[in-house]
This record gives structure tokens, sequence and C-alpha cells, in this order.
């Protein structure tokens, strides 16, 4: 391997994502150009369009209603942490005023830096911030394009690159993530995407990229698909990684079954990333919009094992985030409020997944989050002797700690149920999610 630096850059890792990992749900926020076609923020590249074909979008750029405090207010009020905004996503048209490229909002209609509009905001509002950037570039001239299967033009011989002229593309790259780490104060959170085939860790010469990230922000942490296949592979599940492995695991769409671990079964900071819809661009057919309960148990089921979840909305053309994700968004804040102390700072419990549900846990605070219907007074599998205290967590109010007259079947369990007699505990105060809060001895 080429790891360098092996145990003590795995424990710099583990000092950089110290607070991202108590922050735990977080904002994704997808968007640009390809809100206006509103079919996904692939749209260039499924359709094959031209850039002749995809220019009247900039030409049209106007989100009138663009406004990132508002942003910021739905992501607070949700419970949310921290933002990544999509500085420049594959199609190349950056929400920033670059230096390097007239292909960016202040030369649309609306004129404006969308970047510094989104960070200003976002930190206004106590929240950290990060940006996301895209390694694929379908507007640039020395991006490779015929043979790339991912590519618009990816059929078109006109569209076929000298290889050394990559570089030229590296330099443009390296520079705007120069810009970004230079010009906007400080960032929380780099999240380029994404590795493919041959392009991979030093093809983007991601040592040299990486050294400069780190030289520009000590703190930032960055995701880890500046190497691997997409969101899977990399050095991060080693115990060698490379510089530029990352500080945290990226799954897509997708909550990995036992979190992630590396060989020695030690956890590895990983973020799951997940639409709220089925899109991640503004997609005005997708209507398939996740239940606020959905998403709730999802957070809990990332928090159970040690992850966190960066939460996606795409922003309409306009600039408003879409009623429905608003909805669900508020109603996700609501149960957050108070629920947070079960979310915020905690991770996997150290106890095998209970039949009613997940366990979180932060230090002697031991939170049991039901998700189904218990029958009799709601079983806490070897916990016999070593709860002191149970309290419904969104009111605080006190839970009854008892034995059931046959606990000879049950002597290694506590049990737990919400009035007198002991076995009411039928229905659950919260569908959703009702959430006991266990003090461990
Ligand atoms: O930015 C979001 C996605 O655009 C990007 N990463 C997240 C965070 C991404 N998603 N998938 N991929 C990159 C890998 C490519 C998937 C593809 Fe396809 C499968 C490209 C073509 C087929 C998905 C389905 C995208 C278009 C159709």
């Amino acid at each position: 391997m080429s790891g360098s630096s092996g145990a003590s850059s795995i424990e710099q890792r583990t000092e950089r994502t110290r607070g991202f990992l108590r922050d735990r749900f977080g904002m994704f926020i997808h968007w640009g150009l390809y809100a206006i076609p509103a079919r996904g923020e692939w749209v260039r590249s499924v359709e094959r369009i031209s850039a002749w074909d995809y220019q009247p979008y900039f030409e049209e750029f106007n989100p009138e209603r663009y406004d990132p405090k508002e942003w910021a207010k739905t992501a607070k009020a949700a419970g949310m942490k921290y933002a990544v905004l999509t500085a420049k996503h594959h199609d190349g048209f950056c929400l920033f005023d670059s230096e390097l490229t007239d292909y960016k909002s202040t030369n649309t209609k609306c004129g404006r830096d969308l970047v510094r509009e989104f960070l200003e905001a976002f930190r206004a509002e106590g929240l950290k911030v990060g940006l996301y950037y895209s390694l694929l570039d379908w507007h640039h001239p020395d991006y490779p394009g015929y043979g790339d299967r991912h590519h618009p033009m990816r059929d078109d011989e006109a569209y076929k690159r000298d290889p050394a002229r990559f570089d030229v593309y590296l330099d443009y790259m390296h520079g705007q993530v120069r810009e970004l780490l230079t010009n906007y104060g400080k960032l929380d959170i780099m999240w380029f995407d994404f590795s493919y085939e041959e392009l991979t860790g030093e093809a983007w010469r991601a040592t040299e990229l990486m050294e400069t990230l780190r030289s520009l922000q000590p703190h930032i942490i960055v995701d880890n698909r500046l190497e691997g296949g997409g969101e899977g592979g990399g050095s991060i599940y080693t115990s060698d990684p490379t510089v530029y492995s990352g500080d945290f695991a990226s799954p897509e769409q997708i909550i990995p079954p036992s979190g992630v671990t590396d060989e020695d079964g030690q956890s590895i900071p990983w973020e799951a990333c997940i639409t709220l819809n089925n899109n991640w661009g503004y997609c005005a057919s997708d209507r398939a919009y996740k239940s606020a309960k959905t998403v709730i148990r999802k957070l809990v089921e990332c928090v159970s094992k040690n992850g966190n979840l960066l939460l996606n909305v795409g922003p309409d053309a306009k600039g408003e985030i879409p009623r429905e994700s608003l909805d669900v968004l508020a109603e996700v804040g609501e149960w957050m409020r108070r629920n947070g102390d079960s979310i915020y700072g905690c991770g996997e419990a150290g106890l095998p997944k209970p039949e009613w549900g997940r366990y979180t846990r932060s230090g002697d605070k031991l939170y049991a989050h039901l998700l189904e219907e218990s029958v009799g007074p709601i079983n806490l599998a070897g916990l016999a002797g070593r709860v002191k205290r149970a309290r419904l967590l969104a009111d605080g109010s006190e839970l009854i700690l008892s034995r059931p007259w046959n606990v000879g079947l049950f002597e290694k369990d506590a049990f737990v149920s919400f009035a007198k007699p002991e076995h009411f505990t039928y229905p659950l105060p919260d569908e959703r999610d009702t959430v006991i809060e266990l003090t461990l001895d």
C-alpha cells in the first residue's frame, strides 16, 4: 500500500471528525442549472444533451426566490447541524464566482455568488458548512468525453481528447478547489464526487490536492471519493490509508447493514447520503417523498450504527425547497426538538439489536427507540439490575421499571412500562419513534 502514515493518520482522522460525528444530521443541497429541466441532476448525461442544447438553461437561470436564510432556518428547525451545497456538479456549472471560468452564476441573469450567500446564511444560524465539488466536469473542454460512459458526448468522436490535456483540467480543478478554500472563510467539510474506473487517487493528483487542502484549512474534513469506485472502495477501510483516503466513508442511498468498521472491527467515521424523494436535483415529476416517520427511523438507524445522515433537498429553478420536503423537515424537526438527546453525541449502544426497535447511547444514557408495539412490559434484554431510571424522553415523565409476575422466564432482563398496571404499554405515545431514556448504573 502507498499509505504513508498508518496509525497516526487514523488518530488524526478520529480527532478531525469528532465534532462532525456528534452532529449526526445534516442537509445536502443539490442545486444548479438542472433545476430548470427539472429531470434530475444527471439529465445532461442521461439524455445526452449537447453543450449547445444545455446552454439555454445558463441563459435563463434566474432564481429570484433564492433566500439561503430561509434554507438555513429550515435546516436548523429540522434539527440539522450542518449543510453541504453543490458548488459545482457534474455539468460543470459553478455556483460561485470563480476566476477560472465564465460558466458561473455571477455571469447569469441572477448575477449572485450563490455559494457565498449560502455560507453566510448557514453560518449565521450556527450551522457548520460544507461544499460539494464534482471531480467530473462535462463542460470543461479538457475533461475526457468520448468513451467515458458518464459523459453526455460519450459517443461523439469530436469529443475525443488528448489524454495529456487532462492535466489542463486538473490544473483548473485544483485551482477551483483552492479558490473555494481561500476566498470563502472557514469550511467544515469538502465533499468530492467521484472516482471511477482509472480516474481515482493520483489520477486526480490527489496527494497534491490534499496537501493544498490541509495547508489552507487544517480542520476541514473530506469524504472518501478521491479514491475508490464511486461510493465504494478506497483505503479508508484499511489500517494503512493514503493521504487522500478521506475522513469519512460516504455510502450513497444505502445504510450499511452493520455500520462501517475496519479489519479489526474499529468503527470508521461514516455518513449515509440519502435523497428525500428519488432524485438529488429537483425533479418535478418525482413525488415519491419519504415520510417524516421514515426519515426519523433512518436517522436513528444511522446513529445506532455510529453513522451520520446527510439528507438531501433539491431546490427548484426559482430557488425554493419543494413544499413536500419542507413539510417532512418540519415534522422531523418537531420530533428532534423533543428527542434530539437520543441523536446528538450518541452512537452504537454495544448491545444486541432489541426486538422492538433500536438502541442509541451516550455515556450512561441508553436510549430505547420503540419502533414496534409491545404486548406487555417492554423487555430490556440482559439489563436486569443495570437500569437506575426510565423516563419518556419527549416529556420527561417517569416510566415504571417493573418485574412482571412471570419474571422467572426472564431473570437476566429488565422491564419498563408506561403506567400501572405494568402491562400497559399499548399504544405507543409516538408511533414514529417513542424514545425511552434509561440511566444506567
Ligand atoms: O451528487 C449525487 C449524484 O448525482 C452522484 N452522487 C450523489 C451524491 C452520483 N450518483 N450516482 N452516481 C453519482 C454514480 C452514477 C450513477 C449512474 Fe445513473 C447510473 C449514472 C448513470 C446510471 C443514476 C442513474 C444517475 C443517472 C441515472
